[in-house]
């Protein structure tokens, strides 16, 4: 691949496709596009992704968006890293975990983070993010428990997959100050699953990038 590219911010959701780069050993360019600093509202990046958010991941002339077809990407274009799975179940179970990380787990999240998008007072704000807080709790329970009754090591079955790296991403936002939950105490499949992640070179090196602390 010629001109890889990530653009993400550190601590964001384009951890998730920055650790699945590391996985494949293709060599690709970090830019860092500081969430806090307004990076994503520049002109520049808005041409390259109108919705003003990381990741984007950039192939050549080839501009992809939005985490689940990122992750996709990435696993389809480096087969040798076997990061999408061929049992259909697994596949299945694969692309469940990047839709419900996407469009539940996310979402629920940014109602903590991001209450300007859903109220326009400070009572409507003050509401969304108490709520928020309470149904990432929901979910995040959720998430133990699908994690917990399955055998397997990795969120789709026996084999690591782009799923994995999703997944704990929301690991580290649960301990994040934002929800602040204690992720071994109340979280423990999904706390083990975190640290087989930090077993892992290429998550250690993505952590690096971005200064997060191993679970
Ligand atoms: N649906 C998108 C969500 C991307 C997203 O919301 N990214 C956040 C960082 S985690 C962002 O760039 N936020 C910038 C902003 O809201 O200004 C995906 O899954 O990739």
């Amino acid at each position: 691949m010629a001109g890889l590219k990530l653009y993400y911010s550190p601590g964001a959701c384009s951890l998730a496709p920055g650790i699945a780069l590391e996985e494949t050993g293709v060599e690709f360019e970090p830019v860092l596009t500081k969430l806090a600093d307004g990076a994503q509202k520049t002109p520049e990046f808005l041409a390259l992704n109108p919705k003003g958010r990381v990741p984007v991941l950039v192939d050549g002339d080839f501009v992809v968006t939005e985490n689940p077809a990122i992750l996709r990407y990435i696993a389809r274009s480096f087969p040798a890293a076997a990061l999408w799975p061929t049992d259909p179940r697994e596949e299945a179970r694969c692309a469940e975990w990047l839709a419900w990380c996407s469009s539940g787990l996310h979402i629920a999240y940014a109602h903590v983070r991001r209450p300007e998008r859903y109220g326009t007072s400070d009572a409507a704000r003050t509401e969304v993010v108490a709520k928020g807080h309470e149904t990432c709790r929901d979910v995040w329970r959720q998430v133990e428990a699908k994690l917990a009754a399955s055998r397997a090591p990795w969120a789709a079955g026996d084999s690591f997959s782009v799923a994995d790296p999703y997944v704990f991403l929301f690991w580290t936002w649960g301990r994040g100050p934002a929800l602040g939950f204690d992720m071994p105490a109340d979280f423990p499949a999904w706390t083990a699953h975190a640290h087989r992640m930090a077993e892992r070179p290429a998550v250690r090196r993505a952590l690096e990038r971005e200064g997060i602390a191993l679970p």
